[in-house]
C-alpha cells in the first residue's frame, strides 16, 4: 500500500506546455478526470495541483478529528470493481489519514503521478478565441495551454479566516483547520480558543479538549449534531463489500444524495408522536447522516423538520449537564439539516469536561483579538492557541481565485457578479471548453461527493469524446440555457427548508459581501443525473457546439 511519504516523490517531470486538456486540482475529481481523459480517450493531459501532494481536501484538512461523514464503503471511487476489491477501509467512517492513503494508492494504481505537477498554483486562465486554447499561468510564472480546461478544485478549499481586528498582534499561535500543519499541533499544557462550530469545529473540539489544558469554544450559531457511532469494520462487512461492489455502486446511483441508504417513504407529519420518537431514538442509536432518512418530509416540510429539530435539542439538553451550556448549545435558530448537518464523536459530552468552556457570541460578539487572546464585548479570554474552524469561501471561491477570463475578455468574476450562473453546474456561458467539476448549480455538497464527482467526470469525458468523434472543437453553454438552469436550481431549493437557514455557506452568507444565492442543486442526484444524461443524449441541448 502506498504511503504518503514515498508516494509524493514522483512529480511530473516532462517540460511540455501544450496539452489537449489541463485539469486544475489533484483531489478525488482531478485524479479521476486525468484517468478518464488520458487512459480512456488517449488525450494528453496535465494536472496542476497547488498542494505538495495529491488528495485535495484530504491533503489540506489535517485538523484533529478530521474524518469523513459518508460511510467508508460509499466514500470512494466505484468506476473500477477491481479497485473496490483491492482497497479495504478500517472504520465505518474513514479518517483523514486513511483517505489520503487511499488517494495516494489510486494515484499509484493508475500511474497518475507522471502527469501531475505538484506545488503549482494556477493564478490566471485566459481563453484565446483565435487559437481556441486556454492559456494558464502559474504562480511560479509557468504557462500551459490546452484546448480544454477543467477545474477540479473542490467546493470547500478556500479557507475563510475572518477579518477580526488585532490578529496580527496576537502573541500565540493560530491555525485554520483547512490549512493545518503537516507536523500537527501539540496542545499539551495549552489554553486553546476555537472559533466555529460547524462540521469541523464539532469534530475537532473533543480531540483538542483531550490534550489541551483548557479549551474555550466560541460559538456564534448553535448547531445540530447526531452521533456518528464510528467503529472498526468487521471482517463480515468487509466480505460483504468485496462481494457486492456492483450493488453498492447501484445504491449510490439510486439514492437522493448518492449515499448508501434510502430515505424512508413515511411522513413525519402523519406518524404518531410516540412512533416518531421511537424512530428518532433508533436513528440516534444507529448514528450518522442516516438520521435524515427517517422521514421523507424532513427537508421539505418545516412542520416535519420541527419534530427532528425538537428531538435533537432535547438530546443536547439531556447530554450536557451544565444547564447554562445546554441552553446555549440547544438554542438553534435554523431547521435541522438546512445547514450542513454534522455528525460527531462525543461532541456534546465534551462540554461536561472540567477543562472546556463555551462562549456565546450571540450574547457578546468578538470585538478583537488582543496580544493575549480573544476579546468579546464582555470579557477577554487569554489563550495560547487560536483555532479557526471558520469554514470556507465555498463553491465559487476556489474557481474565482484563479482569475479566469473567457470570450471577449469576460471575467468569471463579472459573469458571477450577482452570484454563480452555470448550466448544470458544468459550464458557464462565455467560457468555451471550460468545465467545472461539481461547480455551483450541481448537487455537489448536498451529496456524497465521490458519487457527484464520478458523474461529472464521466459526463465531461463523454462530451469531449463526442466532440472529437464529430470533428468539433468547441462546446459552450448557452446563456438562455444557463438562465433556465438557475431558475431550476432556485425552484428546487425553494421546495426545501434549505433557504430558511439564512446564514449558511450554501447561500454564501458566511463571507461578507458575497452575493446570497443558493448555490448547490437541491433536486437530488437521481433527477440531476437523468437531466444530464438527457441533455447529452439530445446532442448536448443548451450547449453550442462548433
Ligand atoms: O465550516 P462552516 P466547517 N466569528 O462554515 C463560524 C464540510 N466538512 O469547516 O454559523 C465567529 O460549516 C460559523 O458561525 P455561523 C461540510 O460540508 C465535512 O465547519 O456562520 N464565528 C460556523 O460555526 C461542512 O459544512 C466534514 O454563525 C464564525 C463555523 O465558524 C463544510 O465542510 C468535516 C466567524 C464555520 O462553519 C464546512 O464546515 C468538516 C466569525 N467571524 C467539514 N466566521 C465531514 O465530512 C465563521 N464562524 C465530516
Amino acid at each position: 500500500m502506498a504511503n504518503e511519504t514515498t508516494a509524493q516523490v514522483n512529480p511530473s517531470k516532462d517540460h511540455k506546455s501544450e496539452f489537449d486538456a489541463l485539469v486544475v486540482g489533484a483531489g478525488f475529481a482531478g485524479l479521476y478526470q486525468l484517468h478518464c481523459l488520458r487512459d480512456r480517450l488517449g488525450l494528453s493531459v496535465k494536472v496542476l495541483e497547488a498542494g505538495g501532494g495529491v488528495g485535495g481536501t484530504w491533503y489540506w484538512n489535517r485538523y484533529p478529528g478530521a474524518r469523513c461523514d459518508s460511510e467508508s464503503h460509499v466514500y470512494w471511487y466505484t468506476f473500477s470493481p477491481e479497485l473496490m476489491r483491492e482497497w479495504e477501509w478500517s472504520e465505518r467512517y474513514p479518517g483523514q489519514a486513511e483517505i489520503l492513503r487511499y488517494l495516494n494508492f489510486v494515484a499509484d494504481r493508475f500511474d497518475l503521478r507522471k502527469d501531475i505537477q505538484l506545488d503549482t498554483r494556477v493564478v490566471a486562465a485566459t481563453y484565446d478565441a483565435a487559437a481556441n486554447r486556454w492559456r494558464v499561468r502559474t504562480e511560479a510564472g509557468q504557462t500551459f495551454t490546452a484546448k480544454f480546461l477543467i477545474t477540479a478544485v473542490g467546493c470547500l478549499s478556500t479557507a475563510n479566516v475572518p477579518n477580526i481586528p488585532g490578529l496580527e498582534d496576537f502573541a500565540g499561535e493560530w491555525y485554520h483547520t483547512g490549512q493545518w500543519p503537516h507536523e500537527g499541533v501539540d496542545f499539551t499544557g495549552k489554553r486553546v480558543g476555537m472559533i466555529g462550530t460547524g462540521s469541523t469545529g464539532i469534530q475537532a473540539a473533543p480531540v483538542i479538549a483531550a490534550s489541551a489544558e483548557h479549551l474555550t469554544v466560541f460559538q456564534r450559531t448553535a448547531n445540530y449534531s447526531v452521533p456518528a457511532r464510528n467503529a472498526p469494520l468487521t471482517a463480515e462487512f468487509l466480505r460483504y463489500v468485496k462481494d457486492n461492489t456492483g450493488e453498492i455502486r447501484a445504491i449510490t446511483h439510486e439514492t437522493l444524495n448518492g449515499m448508501g441508504f434510502r430515505i424512508e417513504e413515511r411522513l413525519a407529519v402523519e406518524t404518531h408522536p410516540d412512533d416518531r420518537e421511537s424512530l428518532y431514538e433508533a436513528a440516534w442509536e444507529r448514528g450518522g447522516l442516516q438520521f435524515r432518512a427517517v422521514f421523507q418530509d424532513m427537508l421539505t416540510d418545516k412542520k416535519a423538520n420541527d419534530t427532528a429539530a425538537d428531538f435533537i435539542k432535547r438530546k443536547i439538553r439531556s447530554i450536557v449537564t451544565d444547564p447554562e451550556k445546554a441552553a446555549i448549545l440547544s438554542d438553534i435558530d435554523h431547521p435541522y439539516a438546512a445547514k450542513r448537518p454534522p455528525i460527531d464523536t462525543d461532541y456534546f459530552e465534551t462540554y461536561n469536561r472540567p477543562n472546556v468552556s463555551l462562549v456565546d457570541l450571540r450574547q457578546a460578539p468578538i470585538e478583537r483579538i488582543s496580544r493575549v487572546g480573544i476579546r468579546t464585548t464582555e470579557a477577554e479570554y487569554p489563550v495560547d492557541v487560536i483555532v479557526f474552524a471558520t469554514g470556507f469561501d465555498a463553491m465559487t471561491g476556489p474557481t474565482l481565485r484563479m482569475n479566469i477570463s473567457g470570450r471577449d475578455g469576460l471575467t468569471l468574476k463579472d459573469a458571477w457578479g450577482a452570484g454563480p450562473v452555470t448550466y448544470l453546474g458544468l459550464q458557464v456561458a462565455g467560457f468555451p471548453n471550460l468545465f467545472t467539476i461539481t461547480g455551483p448549480g450541481s448537487p455537489s455538497v448536498l451529496t456524497n461527493m465521490p458519487v457527484a464527482i464520478e458523474q461529472h467526470v464521466d459526463w465531461i469525458t463523454d462530451c469531449i469524446k463526442y466532440l472529437n468523434q464529430k470533428g468539433l472543437d468547441r462546446v459552450e453553454a448557452r446563456a438562455d440555457a444557463a438562465d433556465r438552469w438557475v431558475a431550476e436550481v432556485n425552484e428546487m431549493a425553494n421546495k426545501t427548508v434549505f433557504p430558511l437557514a439564512t446564514h449558511s455557506w450554501y447561500l454564501g452568507a458566511n463571507i461578507p459581501g458575497k452575493p446570497r444565492v443558493f448555490m448547490p442543486y437541491a433536486g437530488g442526484m437521481v433527477r440531476y443525473r437523468q437531466i444530464c444524461a438527457e441533455v447529452a443524449a439530445g446532442g448536448y441541448e443548451g450547449f453550442t457546439l462548433s
